[in-house]
């Protein structure tokens, strides 16, 4: 049985107060917070054995570089990659996606080229192929998102693949609707038209069982911060063919095999993309993370995430001055929602939430092309679940609504804004 108390039990912030009252965090899509297994593990690292990896010859440094390399294979099985070359480390999703872009993206990319995204992108999967767009000439287009079912538009998803995308770059799950995309199929559709297919996985990948051999895809991005790791730690999970023929972006230690004073040659996979000392305390808090999130299953995660979702959405459905925008299908949502208090702008909700102790999110939450098409201020609230959290705690954020209202009621902001 999930047993949501012996779970928040392992993550001592949980345990705090925030303005004097017991925390409620509903904002784990922008961070997740960290269990003692994490926390200890990097503890660990310092207090025991740290030294840099692949350069000593010593029993510390042995010791963090096969702790480092782990934390590789266990990423490998976790989202069943062929091979630990397979998997670059870097800072986040953020930097996966631009190194991808800057690398590959560069190499592939000639002037006229069509680049394929979604209206549903968080900006770092947009901006730098607005980049690489600008670069090179490139015509940069959108899927569009059907705005009645908060999910991608298949038929414009056909007709944007008629120009043949060199590249297709598309969100596993999307940080303001929930939307679960059908990857597998986009992957699909996007290779018989000859792209390659670059998965935002920032908000799968920590939420539910993501498998790059099913889905197919050639690229997948993520960050450690957001599954239970640490911050400063991400993944780029590239197929070796592609990566084997793509040079890297940096250069100095650990990306070479040898240097000689005008021509070096290059390590192997991944460390080819790893230049200078790497985030070794982040890999080993990755791989804790990992174990941990393991030892739960993320089947049991995502469950549990799916019942506080309906949960939630029934709570919600109760007042009939709040919206909310994203799937009703629960097969096609994560534990994210994002919702609006008529006329009450969502700064002033987040900040009656704070007073109550409850941390949510409220903002353009970086994907302003698509919060700007749901409300005409390009700003929703939103609560978003991991498996920590509770019904009593949706509870306490639906008291905060009620609250909320009773204060903003009447207060025509869309005239104020007019
Ligand atoms: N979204 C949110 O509150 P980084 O910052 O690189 O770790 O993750 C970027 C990112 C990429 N794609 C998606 C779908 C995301 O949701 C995020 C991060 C956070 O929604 C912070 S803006």
């Amino acid at each position: 049985m999930y047993d949501v108390d012996k779970i928040r039990e392992d993550f001592p912030i949980l345990k705090q107060k925030m303005r004097g009252k017991p925390l409620v965090y509903l904002d784990s899509a922008a961070t997740s917070q960290k269990p003692y297994y994490v926390i200890d593990a990097i503890d660990r690292f310092y207090k025991e054995y740290n030294a840099n990896i692949h350069r000593g010859i010593y029993e510390f440094s042995e010791r963090s570089t096969e702790e480092y390399t782990e934390s590789k294979e266990l990423v490998k099985k976790f989202i069943n990659a062929r091979s630990y070359r397979e998997i670059i480390y870097v800072r986040n999703t953020t930097e996966a996606i631009n190194l991808v872009a800057l690398t590959y993206g560069n190499k592939v990319i000639e002037e006229g080229d069509h680049i394929l995204i979604t209206e549903m992108e968080h900006h770092s999967n947009l901006v730098p192929w607005q980049l690489l767009a600008e670069r090179k000439g490139a015509i940069l287009d959108y899927v569009k998102v059907d705005m009645n079912s908060y999910k991608l538009d298949l038929e414009s998803l056909e007709k944007e693949l008629e120009k043949k995308p060199k590249i297709v770059a598309v969100t596993h799950v999307s940080n303001v609707l929930g939307t679960v995309n059908d990857i597998k199929y986009i992957t699909k559709r996007a290779h018989e038209v000859g792209a390659t297919v670059l998965v935002d996985g920032a908000q799968s990948v920590p939420h539910m069982k993501v498998d790059v051999r099913d889905i197919d895809c050639d690229f997948l991005a993520f960050s450690g911060h957001k599954m239970l790791g640490p911050t400063g730690i991400g993944c780029l999970y590239g197929r070796e063919e592609i990566l084997e023929e793509t040079e890297p972006l940096y250069g100095g230690g650990d990306m070479i095999m040898t240097v000689e004073k005008h021509s070096h040659t290059w390590n192997e996979l991944p460390w080819k993309f790893e230049a200078g000392t790497s985030n070794i305390e982040g890999g080993i808090g990755l791989k804790a993370a990992i174990e941990y999130l393991n030892k739960i299953g993320m089947d049991n995660i995502k469950q549990h995430e799916r019942e506080l979702t309906e949960y939630a959405l029934k709570r919600l459905d109760e007042l009939d001055y709040v919206t909310t925008f994203g799937p009703r299908d629960l097969s096609v949502r994560a534990g994210v929602i994002s919702f609006e208090i008529n006329g009450v702008h969502p700064h002033d909700v987040a900040q009656i939430f704070d007073s109550e102790g409850i941390a949510i999110r409220a903002g353009h939450h970086c994907a302003m092309p698509l919060v700007t098409e749901l409300t005409r201020i390009a700003a929703v609230s939103r609560m978003s679940f991991y498996l920590y959290n509770k019904k009593e705690e949706i509870d306490r954020a639906v008291e905060a609504i009620e609250k909320t209202y009773k204060i903003f009621k009447g207060d025509d902001l869309y005239g104020r804004l007019r």
